[in-house]
């Protein structure tokens, strides 16, 4: 239902992103898209960069009057830091490497790729010899574009009661204690919002920024797991018709496309291969009345993680991402100079410590994109008040 494209480099003027097959008639509350970008910029590990940039949307089609017209919304991000790039970043003046980066104590040389990051794969594949064509735009930047499209998802899906949360489970190798009791979604959204590596255990923060400190101190770099809560769904999202159709893969797929991710779970996930049938699979209840408009049937446990069979079931929807430490290092690793082809070190750049607790704010967002597809595909995306009505026929079936 909704195809999405963001378009922009990291130092470039402006970030874009275009998402058409939103439905028409629904009022947007533009704050609402700013404040989900603004807790992506926030968390402790962030670099400078964040101080420079102050992200909000300006939207330049699709909305009209406030409401939705039901064509391609575009919306644009504008990069404060392109003030200090505009030289190196010119789409068609000529490039000035020796100014003011340099003056300024940046990486002006880029012909050293950073092991882990896109650097050496994207220049054999683009064939460029100056690495900063890959850099900006293999930089995570792009995801503020992403979190401005999952920022609409989700206040359309706000409208029907969907609400998402998303918290920091491990920073290195510190973790929230596992088989800890996952508390309502609404504690984990406040705790994890009150807390500045988003982690709701105030202990397991203090852990958690002690060692941010030492990796910052040892010019290193941490990564992490996220957990992302998704509430209120209603059973039948997704298919398994087809296999593109599987929710699951599509969450999943989604979540590996984000920078730096490099595992994904559902439910009860890796753990769930270690323990027999009986103690996986989530009972499953009966009550008349129902606890919430689609829950007579329900379940005492989750383990399945919201999703059976690639559809929704009704129960809460679970995703745990690890991040992998971000692959700019001010102590750089060994590597090869791509033009002289001689044993150098990688190429520093300024970056982040930890980006973990942004990582949480970044699923959350996009797995709002992602099942917010999945809904609109289920009870239709050309205007609002068709989505309402199908949606609610759907309430008042037998099941
Ligand atoms: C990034 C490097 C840093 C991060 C950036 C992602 O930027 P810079 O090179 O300007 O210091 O801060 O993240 C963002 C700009 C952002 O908005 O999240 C990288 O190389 O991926």
């Amino acid at each position: 239902m909704l195809a999405y494209l963001t378009s922009g480099e990291s130092h470039g003027p402006q970030l874009t992103a275009v998402i058409d097959g939103f439905p028409a008639g629904f009022l947007v509350d533009i704050e609402r898209i700013n404040y989900q970008l603004a807790r992506r910029q926030k968390g402790y590990g962030r670099g400078r960069r964040m101080k420079i940039e102050q992200d909000k949307v300006e939207v330049v089609s699709g909305i009209r009057g406030g409401y939705t017209m039901g064509g391609p919304i575009t919306f644009v991000i504008h990069n404060r830091d392109w003030d200090n790039w505009a030289e190196i970043m010119h789409p068609i003046h000529p490039m000035r490497e020796d100014l003011p980066l340099k003056q300024k104590g940046f990486a002006s040389e880029t012909t050293r790729p950073r092991p882990g990051h896109a650097d050496l794969a994207g220049a054999i594949k683009y064939n460029h010899y100056d690495m900063r064509n890959v850099l900006e735009r293999a930089s995570a930047r792009e995801t503020a574009a992403r979190v401005a499209l999952g920022a609409l998802a989700r206040h359309l899906l706000e409208h029907f009661n969907v609400v998402f949360a998303s918290h920091v489970i491990q920073i290195g190798s510190v973790q929230l204690l596992s088989g800890y009791d996952r508390p309502d979604i609404s504690s984990i959204a406040r705790l994890s919002e009150e807390s500045d590596v988003r982690c709701i255990d105030k202990e397991t923060e203090h852990q958690m920024i002690e060692a941010i400190k030492s990796a910052q101190k040892g010019h290193d770099s941490l990564g992490g797991i996220v957990e992302v809560i998704g509430h209120g769904l209603p059973a039948g999202l997704g298919g398994f018709s087809q296999w593109y159709q599987r929710l699951d893969g599509r969450l999943a797929g989604a979540m590996m496309a984000t920078p730096s991710v490099k595992g994904v779970e559902i439910g009860l996930g890796f753990e769930a291969a270690k323990i027999k049938g009986s103690a996986v699979h989530d009972e499953i209840f009966y009550d008349p009345n129902g606890n919430t408009a689609k829950k007579k049937f329900y379940r005492r446990t989750n383990n399945a993680g919201g999703l059976e069979g690639g559809i929704t079931n009704g129960e809460d929807v679970i995703i745990r991402v690890a991040g992998k430490p971000i692959s700019t290092l001010s102590k750089p690793l060994k590597t090869v100079d791509i033009k002289t082809k001689k044993p150098a070190e990688a190429m520093l750049e300024r970056g982040d410590t930890c980006v973990v607790p942004a990582l949480a704010v970044i699923c959350e967002n996009v797995a709002a994109l992602v099942l917010t597809d999945a809904f609109l595909e289920k009870f239709g995306s050309d205007n609002l008040d068709e989505t309402d009505r199908n949606y609610q026929a759907f309430l008042n079936t037998d099941f």
